[in-house]
C-alpha cells in the first residue's frame, strides 16, 4: 500500500492513520488526496488484524484546515462542482461506515485547526478527542467563503449537537474553542496535547464491541443534559419550525438577503432533517455547485487569498530588515491609545509604556486593558495566569519616564498638528536615532506632522481603525523621506499585532479616509436633493455596508467628520467639497452619538432611536421627496470607487489589491462585492467609465472618472 499523504500504522488492533500533506503549509481536502483516503479506508475495512482506528494528523497545530480553497477556482460548471461533493460525500459514508457496519470505532485525534471539510470528516468519526492547545479550533467556516459545509456538515453536526448550535456555528462561520466543543457535545474530551494519542487509543480500544454506539454520533455526547434539552425543543415539529424560522429571520436581519449561503445552508439543514439524510446531502451537493461558481463565492474567496498574501508582503522592495520590537510607548490612552497598547501587549507580546496627561487617564487607560484582558481570560482564549503576566507588561505614566527604551513610539492623541508636531519634537529628544515614531492620524499628514523632525525617515503614520481590538486593518502611512527599514518595522509590528497591513503613501486622508470623504459628501448632497436620512441609509445598508453614512457620521462624531472634511476641501479643492453642511450642524449643537444630538435620536442612555426629524430645519432643507435606492447608492457607490482608482493613478495605492483590502477590511465595503476594484472589474472599467460620465453630466466635475478606469475601459484589463 502506497500512501503520499498518510502514515499507516496498526499496533495491537488499533491503525493509527495521521494526514500529513508533506508539501503543504496545512492539511486540506481535496481531489489530490482521494485516491489515497480510498486505499487508507478500504485497508481498514478488509484488515480483519485491525479493530479499531485513530484518525490524526502528523502536523502540529493542525488537523485538517478543511477543502483546498485553491482547488475551487478550477470548478467553472456547477455540475462540476456537485459531482466532487458525491464524491467525498461516499468516501465520508465509508468512514462513517467502518463502526457502524465493520464494527470498527474511529477515533478523531483533534490537534489544531479543525475546520470545514476538516470538521466534516471528524464528524463521520464515533468519537473526537480535542487538545487544549490554543491553536485547536472546530468550525464550519464556509459561509465566509461563500459555500455552505458541503461535506455533510449540514447533515451531521445538527444530529450531534443539536439543530440550535449547529445552525449558529453554520450560519455565521464562528469556530468554537475545545472547552466549548466539549461543552456542546462536539467533543468528547478535552486532553493535553501530549497525551492526545495515548488517550485516543485507549478510547478506541475500549470501544471495540461497541457496536452501533458510534456512527457520527457519539453516544457520550447525545447524553449531555443540555443535549437532551434541545432534542425535547426540536424533536417537536412545532418547535423546530419555530428555530428554523427564528434562526432565518435573525440571518436575513444580518444579511439583508445578499448572501446566497447562509440561506442555501440553513435551507440544507431543514431539507436534512425533514426529509432524511440521503435528500439532505443532496441538497449539499446541489447548492455547493450553485454557489462555487457565484460572484459572491469568487468575490469572498478573492478576499480570503488577498489577506493571506498580505500575510507575507513587507511594503517595500528592498531588503531592508524590521527593528526588532520589544517596547513600545503609547502617547495617549483613549479609545485609539489603550486600544493600540493592548493589542501590542495582549498579541504582540511587547512591553508597552503608556503616557496620559494626568492620572486620571491613566487609570482610564490601564481599565480598558485590563478589560480586554480580563475577557479573553473569561473566553478561556488565555489562563488568568498568562492574563496577569499580560497585563504586568502594560504600565502607564504622566510623564516620559520609560519612553527612553522605546523601540517604537505610537502617538494616538488628539487630531492637531501643532500637538503632534510638539510631541514628535520632544520624542526625538529622548529617544536613539534608530528608533521608529508612528502617528496615528486619521487624516493629517504625514509630512507636515514630520516638518520639523531631525529624523523625518523614522516617522510613519499607523492609522488604526475603532475598535483597535476587532478591527482587522492597519494602514501604514509612509512618506517620501520614511526609509524602508522604519516601514517594514511598521508593518512587521502591525502583523503582530493580528493586523492585514497596506502600506499607503502619505497624502491627505492617506487611502481610507481619502475615500471616505466623498462617499460622505455624496450623502450630503442627496440631502441637498431631497432625500431623507432613512433612504440614504437604508439604500446604502441595502447594497451591504454595514453602517449608512449618516449614522456613521453620528458614530465618528459630526465635528471630527467637519474637520476631515475640511481638511480634504483645503488639499483638493472644489472637487471634493460637499454640500457644506456640517457647519449648520455644529452650530445646532449637533455633534452625534457623543452628544446625543445629531441625524438620529438618542436617549439619556445613550441609545439611538429614530431619525431626528428637525435635523433637517437645522440643516436649512425643506421637505423630502422619494429617491430610488438605485440612484442614492449609485452616486455614492460611485464617488467612493472613483476616488479609489484615483488613488491608485496616483500610487497612494501601491496595488488595487491593498485598495480591495483596505476598503473591505477598514470601510466596510460589502465584502461579497470584492472590494472597490473587484467590484469594477464586475461590472466592466467600460461601464463604470460610462456610469461616470452620466453623473457627470447630470451633478457636475466631482464625478469626473479618473483616467486609469478610462485606461483599462479602454484595455479590457481587469484592474485586480
Ligand atoms: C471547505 O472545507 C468546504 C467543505 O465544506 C466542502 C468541501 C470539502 N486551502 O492562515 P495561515 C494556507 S471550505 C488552501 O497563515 P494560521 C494559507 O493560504 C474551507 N490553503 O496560518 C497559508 O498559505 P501560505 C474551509 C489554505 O496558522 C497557509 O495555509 N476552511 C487553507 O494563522 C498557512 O495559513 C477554511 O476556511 C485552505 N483551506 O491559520 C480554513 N487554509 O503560507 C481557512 C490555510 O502559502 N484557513 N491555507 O500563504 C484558516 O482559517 C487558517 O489558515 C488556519 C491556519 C486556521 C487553518
Amino acid at each position: 500500500m502506497e500512501l503520499t499523504h498518510f502514515s499507516f500504522n496498526v499496533d495491537d488492533g488499533i491503525a493509527v492513520v495521521l494526514l500529513d500533506r508533506a508539501e503543504e503549509p496545512v492539511n486540506t481536502i481535496g481531489p489530490a488526496i482521494f485516491d489515497d483516503f480510498n486505499t487508507v479506508v478500504e485497508r481498514i475495512e478488509t484488515d480483519e488484524s485491525i479493530k479499531a482506528v485513530v484518525f490524526g494528523s502528523a502536523k502540529r497545530n493542525n488537523f485538517l484546515a478543511g477543502a483546498d480553497i485553491r482547488f475551487f477556482d478550477t470548478i467553472t460548471e456547477a455540475e462540476e462542482g456537485a459531482a466532487v461533493i458525491r464524491q467525498l460525500h461516499t468516501l465520508f459514508t465509508r468512514i462513517e461506515a467502518l463502526h457502524a457496519v465493520h464494527d470498527k470505532p474511529v477515533v478523531m485525534a483533534i490537534d489544531g485547526a479543525c475546520l470545514g471539510g476538516g470538521l466534516e470528516f471528524a464528524l463521520t468519526g464515533s468519537m473526537r478527542i480535542a487538545t487544549d492547545n490554543r491553536k485547536t479550533q472546530l468550525g464550519q467556516p464556509e459561509v465566509q467563503l461563500g459555500i455552505l459545509p458541503a461535506g455533510g456538515g449540514t447533515q451531521r453536526l445538527p444530529k450531534l449537537v443539536g439543530i440550535a448550535t449547529a445552525l449558529d456555528m453554520i450560519l455565521t462561520g464562528r469556530p468554537v474553542r475545545p472547552h466549548k466543543a466539549r461543552k456542546i457535545g462536539l467533543v468528547d474530551e478535552v486532553v493535553p496535547r501530549e497525551v492526545l494519542y495515548e488517550v485516543a487509543k485507549r478510547r478506541a480500544s475500549e470501544s471495540i464491541g461497541h457496536l452501533g454506539e458510534g456512527g457520527g454520533s457519539s453516544f457520550k455526547s447525545f447524553l449531555a443534559p443540555t443535549h437532551l434539552q434541545d432534542l425535547a425543543l426540536e424533536q417537536n415539529p412545532v418547535g423546530r419550525r419555530m428555530l428554523f424560522k427564528k434562526a432565518e429571520e435573525a440571518m436575513l436581519e444580518k444579511t439583508k438577503g445578499l448572501y446566497p449561503a447562509p440561506q442555501r445552508a440553513l435551507e440544507a439543514v431543514k431539507i436534512g432533517i425533514e426529509q432524511g439524510n440521503a435528500a439532505g446531502y443532496e441538497a449539499e451537493a446541489t447548492f455547493f455547485g450553485e454557489l462555487i461558481i457565484s460572484p459572491e463565492s469568487k468575490a469572498l474567496r478573492g478576499i480570503f487569498f488577498a489577506s493571506q498574501m498580505k500575510k507575507h508582503a513587507t511594503g517595500i522592495s528592498s531588503n531592508a530588515e524590521p527593528k526588532q520590537v520589544s517596547k513600545v510607548g503609547v502617547l495617549g490612552g483613549g479609545l485609539m491609545g489603550a486600544g493600540i497598547a493592548t493589542v501590542s501587549a495582549l498579541k504582540a507580546g511587547a512591553t508597552v509604556r503608556i503616557k496620559e496627561v494626568d492620572t486620571n487617564g491613566v487609570e482610564h487607560a490601564l481599565r480598558h486593558v485590563s478589560r480586554q484582558i480580563a475577557k479573553q481570560v473569561t473566553r478561556r482564549r488565555m489562563t488568568s495566569f498568562e492574563g496577569e503576566q499580560t497585563m504586568n507588561k502594560v504600565t502607564a505614566t504622566t510623564n516620559w519616564s520609560g519612553f527612553e527604551n522605546a523601540d517604537l513610539v505610537i502617538e494616538a492623541v488628539f487630531e492637531s498638528l501643532e500637538l503632534k508636531q510638539d510631541l514628535l519634537g520632544q520624542v526625538e529628544d529622548l529617544i536613539e536615532d534608530d528608533v521608529v515614531f508612528a502617528s496615528n492620524t486619521s487624516s493629517l499628514p504625514i509630512s507636515q506632522i514630520a516638518a520639523d523632525a531631525r529624523h523625518p525617515e523614522r516617522v510613519l503614520g499607523m492609522h488604526y481603525f475603532s475598535p483597535v481590538e476587532k478591527m482587522p486593518l492597519l494602514e501604514v502611512i509612509v512618506t517620501d523621506d520614511t526609509d524602508d527599514r522604519a516601514t517594514v518595522t511598521a508593518v512587521e509590528f502591525g502583523k503582530r499585532q493580528g493586523k492585514t497591513v497596506i502600506v499607503v503613501k502619505d497624502g491627505p486622508g492617506f487611502y481610507t479616509t481619502r475615500i471616505l470623504v466623498p462617499y460622505l459628501n455624496e450623502a450630503f448632497f442627496l440631502l441637498a436633493d431631497g432625500a431623507s436620512v432613512e433612504a440614504i441609509d437604508e439604500a446604502m445598508v441595502n447594497w451591504g455596508f454595514p453602517v449608512g453614512p449618516l449614522l456613521l457620521t453620528d458614530e465618528v462624531g459630526i465635528d471630527v467628520g467637519a474637520h476631515i472634511v475640511k481638511i480634504m476641501r483645503d488639499a483638493f479643492g472644489d472637487r471634493i467639497a460637499g454640500p457644506d453642511m456640517m457647519a449648520g450642524l455644529i452650530e445646532d449643537d449637533r455633534k452625534g452619538r457623543k452628544n446625543g444630538r445629531g441625524f438620529y435620536l438618542y436617549n439619556d442612555k445613550g441609545e439611538r432611536g429614530s431619525v431626528d426629524d428637525s435635523v433637517y430645519k437645522a440643516l436649512g432643507l425643506g421637505p423630502r421627496r422619494v429617491l430610488t435606492e438605485t440612484e442614492i447608492h449609485g452616486r455614492i457607490v460611485s464617488a467612493m470607487i472613483n476616488e479609489a482608482a484615483r488613488c491608485l493613478e496616483e500610487g497612494v495605492l501601491q496595488s488595487s489589491l491593498d485598495g480591495d483590502i483596505g476598503a473591505v477590511m477598514g470601510l466596510g465595503f460589502p465584502p461579497f462585492r470584492g472590494g472597490p476594484f473587484w467590484w469594477v472589474d464586475q461590472v466592466g472599467a467600460a461601464n463604470m467609465v460610462a456610469k461616470l460620465d452620466g453623473l457627470t453630466e447630470m451633478y457636475g466635475e466631482r464625478f469626473a472618472p479618473a483616467q486609469i478606469l478610462r485606461d483599462h475601459a479602454e484595455s479590457g484589463k481587469p484592474l485586480r
